[in-house]
């Protein structure tokens, strides 16, 4: 258990009232976990009580379809939806077909309510994707239809085995894929859409049918048999509960525009295991929340900063990304639900139509159109690629920020920052970034320097500067309402805060006291917020600095569930609610795009860490995991999070190193170390009220198995860096769960703690105490797929090994089959390894090969979307080791040569290994101990092209 926290308040005593003051008590001292009755269940939030519950049998709720057409251009089939017994309110249906097999529906009211419009998520789909013309294999009769999501050049049985199948009455659409029924949409009856209505004219009208049966269900399920009699009288529109307003732990939402949820569910047909929906404290394999005997929260889309999260919990944390990925033996699909509203999806065990054990989800929105994707995959790759054709891909981190990153609430001055700098060296711990929280602030004023602890800002950027290392300073997006404040008097001025239900400028409390949100759904507070980056308006920002974005859920202490309110105003009269879950997109966005403009002679690209993040969120920058816990529950839980993640496309993704609240033990910080120099983003991070804990506070063995973890992760920056250039062709994770490189073997299906990076390190971290032995999984029998302990170069077939994990020990496995560039020479940051020479590390299959490939380019700018880079491969073949272009040559050059070429599992040892032209001769050494070939100095270069010949 974590010790009670006492939060620092000496910043805020002058300020603030007594209130404010036992409020902050109250949240951060009194509690030692999440307060639950802070957040709201599926109960507390009326529109999922409405929906939740089914209505399978309710034949007359049933939606159909009418008048189904081609539209003119031919990319959409238009049609209207209509319930059984509600035909007044038609629904517009469109489906379109999306290059690369993706089908897209939506669904929105026919009629629309003049003064209130459907919100459709913007910026979030790239502008890229574009539709196909439509082909029937069915033309439309008064039973179904179906049409393929094959390109036009597929034959005809291809076509229609890649079908949409759509039933009219009940309007069921069902995607196959390679002729198995794979996504089914609708299939238990679960279409809700509760189009919009005018409060004022339905004042003493009977409630609509839809909403007056849910609510009564929901009564009775709650009261039991014991009927009050009142509940005989027709209640009214305004009267049923919660539809017009509605109060939570003393906060009224006062839902101007009435109930406008929307649902539906998908089948996962003939697939036990689905993924996604981040982000939740729980395995990687979503839990079933729903069924018999089973009595889950469903879990919850809806950025909240929960104080001490726990573990193996459904609830909404920081970040959403609505995208479940389904996998089996023979496909995976996906579906992603573009909305950005409160959602609650339930998971339950089902059959499908043709009697197969599957999964069906249950998806329900606040609000919002209703506008899904299906992704027809079919294999792991398809998925990845397919979803980052809707999204994007990682933004290519500057290589600095792949290195290790040091921060604390808070390093308290500019002495305090040297001291932790220079230990750094003295202890001989590489690391890239000094990082301060917000107490470096003048009064929690973001862009502002407290002066009296930071007096020389800039010479201190210079200082970490020089040793090319850089830092990193928090900017949060509550403003300090305070006119003296620049910040704040000039997006008063311009009127670019949020407003609150009365118009005026929305204030809530944070950090600062009294603060207002800037509006960054609009694009010119965006672009305001970014000049506000300039090195003129950042006053003793230099280039070396870069930027954490904390809080933007948003985070309003004393919001509803520490939130914004829902009925608070943006940019175009559109409701918080409507958006809640891409507020901390777009600031993220703003701010990224405000570290590009301030450097744009240096081209350079911005590094921003967010806490809140929706789809997309990979274009823009990192992420992490928010306030974990120094507790080996919270180690071991940073695994699946981060598969979670990188599945959903959030690949630059970490936890923080040591756990956030609390004291690690040495043990404890040691192991997280390790586990972290594997995951994404590498951050050591403490609260302010934790001891200290850098690297070399805990002496022997400590220090130096900390400092072991730190240097194996600089050593494979090459094959980061590599992997990550990789994400930005294919989308396809940089974590990744083994089932992705085993996408036959089940039994790795479930497997959250081990993973792979890239496709050729598998990492099983010990994340338990006092842990001696652990056994890891090694895939691929079938293949008969090696792997060599990266320690010891020892080879293992495919199976499953107990392997001795003494405190030093992190277990690392290279994939038989690959090859691996990394850098072993040991220095302060990265940035000092950047002419280093490469070490490439072979690790052969049973057939004798391997492949691997190599991206460098200048490790900060954009010069690489013009082509300025070098991406080759390493392939060992038939003897021969062949180093060439992927796929184009570039202008690129380097003058990194290679220092050595390790090859593990060479069956024979060669006589003799002949460069290129066949008149240069290398050395090399055998070591049988542990079958390694070595050879040194092999006077290669990364530039050009060349062979191996081993004779
Ligand atoms: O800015 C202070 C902290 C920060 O250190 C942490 O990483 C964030 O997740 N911040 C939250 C606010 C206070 C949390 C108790």
């Amino acid at each position: 258990m974590i010790k009670k926290q006492e939060r620092k308040s000496s910043s805020l005593m002058p300020t603030f009232c007594v209130i404010f003051f036992v409020f902050l008590v109250t949240m951060t001292s009194l509690v030692e976990s999440v307060d639950h009755s802070k957040f709201k269940t599926c109960g507390d939030s009326n529109f999922c009580k409405r929906n939740r519950i089914n209505h399978e049998n309710n034949k007359e709720g049933f939606y159909r379809l009418t008048s189904i057409q081609l539209s003119d251009d031919k990319h959409s089939i238009l049609g209207d939806i209509v319930q059984n017994n509600n035909e007044a309110q038609p629904l517009s249906l469109k489906i379109q077909v999306y290059k690369d097999r993706m089908v897209r529906v939506t669904v929105v009211e026919k009629n629309p309510l003049a003064n209130k419009k459907r919100y459709h998520v913007q910026d979030v789909l790239l502008p890229t994707i574009s539709t196909l013309p439509l082909e029937w294999v069915e033309k439309p009769n008064d039973k179904q239809f179906s049409f393929t999501y094959e390109s036009s050049q597929a034959d005809s049985q291809t076509k229609k085995n890649n079908r949409v199948q759509v039933q009219i009455n009940p309007f069921v659409l069902d995607l196959y894929v390679n002729g198995e029924l794979s996504i089914s949409t609708n299939d238990k009856g679960l279409f809700t859409f509760e189009h919009m209505r005018e409060k004022i004219a339905q004042i003493d009208k009977p409630a609509p049918e839809e909403i007056k049966q849910q609510e009564q269900v929901d009564l009775n399920k709650e009261e039991g048999e014991q009927q009050d009699q009142q509940q005989e009288e027709k209640p009214t529109t305004n009267e049923v509960a919660g539809l017009w307003e509605e109060n939570f732990s003393g906060h009224q939402d006062s839902k101007p525009h009435g109930p406008m949820a929307i649902g539906l569910d998908f089948t996962f047909a003939g697939s036990q295991t689905i993924y996604g929906i981040p982000e939740h404290s729980t395995s990687l394999a979503l839990k079933t929340t729903k069924g018999e005997g089973i009595n889950e929260q469903p879990y919850r889309l809806y950025n909240l900063d929960v104080f001490e999260y726990e573990i193996d919990k459904t609830m909404a944390l920081y970040g959403a990304v609505p995208l479940i990925i389904s996998h089996d033996t023979s496909k995976t699909v996906a579906l992603f639900w573009l909305n950005a509203a409160e959602t609650f999806v339930d998971i339950e065990d089902v059959v499908d139509k043709q009697n197969r054990k599957s999964k069906n989800t249950h998806w329900i929105s606040e609000t919002g159109a209703m506008d899904f994707f299906l992704l027809a995959g079919p294999t792991p790759t398809d998925i990845f690629k397919q979803y980052a054709t809707l999204t994007g891909t990682t933004a290519l981190p500057q290589l600095f920020s792949l290195g290790y990153h040091q921060c604390r609430w808070n390093y308290k001055s500019e002495d305090d920052v040297k001291d932790v700098d220079e230990k750094f060296d003295e202890n001989n711990i590489p690391y890239d970034v000094i990082w301060l929280d917000i107490e470096h602030t003048d009064g929690k004023r973001y862009f502002t320097w407290d002066k009296n602890n930071f007096p020389t800002p800039a010479d201190m950027q210079n200082i970490i500067g020089a040793k090319q290392r850089k830092m990193v300073t928090i900017v949060d997006p509550h403003i300090k309402r305070d006119n003296n404040y620049y910040i704040h008097s000039e997006a008063t001025s311009k009127g670019y805060y949020v407003k609150n239900k009365d118009n005026n400028d929305y204030e809530g409390w944070c950090w600062p006291g009294s603060s207002s949100y800037l509006d960054f759904t609009s694009k010119e507070v965006r672009s305001w917020w970014s000049s506000n980056f300039a090195y003129d308006r950042y006053k003793d920002s230099t280039p070396n600095l870069y930027i954490w974005n904390d809080m933007n859920e948003p985070s309003v202490f004393n919001g509803p569930e520490v939130s914004m309110h829902k009925d608070a105003k943006h940019h175009g009269d559109v409701e918080h609610r409507d958006i809640h879950n891409l507020y901390g997109f777009y600031y993220h966005m703003a701010t990224a795009d405000g570290l590009v403009q301030r450097n744009k002679e240096q081209n350079d690209r911005s590094f921003v860490l967010s806490r809140a993040f929706f789809a997309g969120s990979q274009r823009i920058g990192a992420i992490w995991t928010g306030d974990n816990a120094a507790q080996w529950s919270h180690l071991e839980i940073s695994n699946p999070m981060l598969l979670s993640l990188n599945l959903a496309g959030i690949t630059f993704s970490g936890a923080d190193v040591g756990g956030f609240f609390g004291n690690p033990e040495p043990e404890l910080l040691a192991r997280w170390y390790q586990a972290g120099a594997f995951q994404p983003f590498f951050r050591g991070h403490a609260h302010i009220d934790s001891r200290r804990r850098e690297p070399w506070l805990f002496g022997e063995p400590y220090t130096s198995v900390i400092r072991e973890a730190i240097v194996k992760r600089y050593s494979y920056l090459p094959l980061w860096y590599t992997t990550f250039y990789q994400n930005t062709l294919t989308g396809a994770p940089v974590m990744r769960p083994l089932w992705v490189e085993f996408p036959k073997e089940e039994a790795l299906f479930k497997i959250d703690d081990q993973f792979m990076v890239g496709d050729s390190l598998l990492v099983k971290p010990v994340t338990k105490q006092g842990q001696t032995t652990t056994s890891v999984i090694l895939p691929g029998k079938d293949t008969k797929q090696v792997w060599y302990d990266v320690d010891t170069g020892k080879q293992y077939p495919a199976s499953t090994i107990e392997v001795e994990t003494p405190l030093e020990k992190i277990p690392v496995y290279q994939r038989g089959g690959s090859v691996i560039p990394k850098k072993e020479r040991i220095r302060r940051s990265s940035s000092q390894m950047k002419h280093d020479p490469y070490t490439i590390q072979i690790a052969l299959s049973t057939d004798q090969s391997a492949y691997g490939e190599l991206f460098v380019d200048d490790e900060h700018s954009f010069a690489y979307q013009k082509g300025d880079f070098i991406y080759k491969s390493f392939t060992f073949k038939d003897n021969v080791l062949t180093y060439k272009d992927v796929n184009k040559s570039s202008s690129f050059k380097s003058n990194n040569k290679i220092e050595k070429i390790v090859i593990y599992g060479l069956k024979s040892v060669p006589k003799t290994i002949v460069a290129a032209s066949g008149d240069r001769k290398l050395e090399f050494e055998y070591d049988k101990e542990h079958s390694r070939l070595i050879i040194r100095k092999p006077e290669l270069s990364i530039d050009n092209n060349w062979t191996l010949s081993f004779k």
